[in-house]
């Protein structure tokens, strides 16, 4: 561990001093292992970030704070979609799924999954592919969305057990029903589940755009849902989208223990978010 600590030390020496990355370590340290973080990734970071991401992911194994990575695949599937001709069809930001589409979306997210392991695994990393037998599902409204699935009940053991190994879990979107129906599952839906059902102390989103941005379009370094929800839902600058996002966050928060917190951070500053007082990205608690 004296190695380890060192390291952290010198990669964070810019941004942080030692003593405020041992106090993290310590802290982190007193959390069960098999909690530590979900992280869950998007599609786009699969697709324009995959370096930054297993090093962030690398980084996190060799201290010992073996992350629960649950991903998305969404521009993949557009542009897989577009490609075999088939017109991308949505409802209430949910993708409508035909079998025609439910064929794209295995074939797609089961590639994007394995391309994760499979950098990580280059990288040195263990890491174990999860695309079925995870998220158990039902059909949200078969005549609504189609072949789109919500989640019932999340299977822990595999993930358990790759966190007891030292593994990451990698693991795909993908539902199924009790009948074995396969069901396509909004990832940030199948997060959310995972983490209701794991209770871990860090929720980490890694986005393009590096955390929650203000009126400005700059990033909201801190909220404190219990002192200023009701006063940031009444800004006019909140647009749906985020709007959306922070209510999310807040109905999640509101599920956990009260040390849990919800970061939103880019691939290359998962460290500084987690390491450093001052973080980088957003930091949402209860
Ligand atoms: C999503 C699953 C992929 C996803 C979809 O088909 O796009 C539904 O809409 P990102 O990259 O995390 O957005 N499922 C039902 O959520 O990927």
């Amino acid at each position: 561990m004296n190695e380890l600590r060192s390291t952290i030390v010198r990669l964070l020496s810019n941004m942080a001093s030692a003593k405020e990355i041992q106090q993290y370590l310590k802290r982190f340290s007193q959390v069960d292992a098999a909690r530590f973080a979900v992280v869950k990734v998007g599609g786009a970071i699969l697709r324009d970030d995959i370096e930054a991401l297993v090093s962030s992911l690398a980084f996190l194994q060799q201290v010992g704070l073996t992350p629960i990575v649950v991903h998305g695949a969404g521009p993949q599937l557009d542009e897989e979609m577009a490609a075999a001709g088939i017109t991308k069809q949505t409802r209430d930001g949910l993708r409508i799924t035909t079998p025609e589409v439910l064929a794209v979306v295995r074939r797609v997210s089961q590639q994007e999954n394995l391309k994760l392991v499979e950098a990580l695994h280059s990288a040195g990393v263990r890491a174990v592919s999860m695309t079925s037998n995870v998220f158990e599902a039902d059909f949200l409204g078969r005549k609504k969305y189609g072949l789109v699935g919500k989640v019932t009940r999340v299977e822990t053991s595999g993930i358990e057990a790759a966190i007891r190994g030292q593994s990451i879990p990698v693991i795909a979107s993908l539902g199924e029903t009790i009948g074995g129906q396969i069901l396509n599952v909004n990832a940030d839906w199948a997060a959310n589940e995972l983490v209701k059902t794991l209770q871990p102390y860090k929720i980490i989103f890694l986005t393009g755009t590096g955390g929650l941005l203000d009126g400005e379009g700059r990033i909201i370094d801190s909220i404190n849902l219990s002192t200023e929800y009701q006063q940031l839902l009444e800004q006019p600058w909140l647009h749906s989208g985020m709007r959306v996002k922070i209510e999310q966050i807040h109905d999640l928060l509101m599920q956990l223990p009260p040390s849990s917190s919800v970061s939103i951070t880019r691939p290359d500053d998962l460290a500084k978010e987690l390491f450093t007082h001052r973080g980088s990205g957003t930091l949402v608690r209860r």
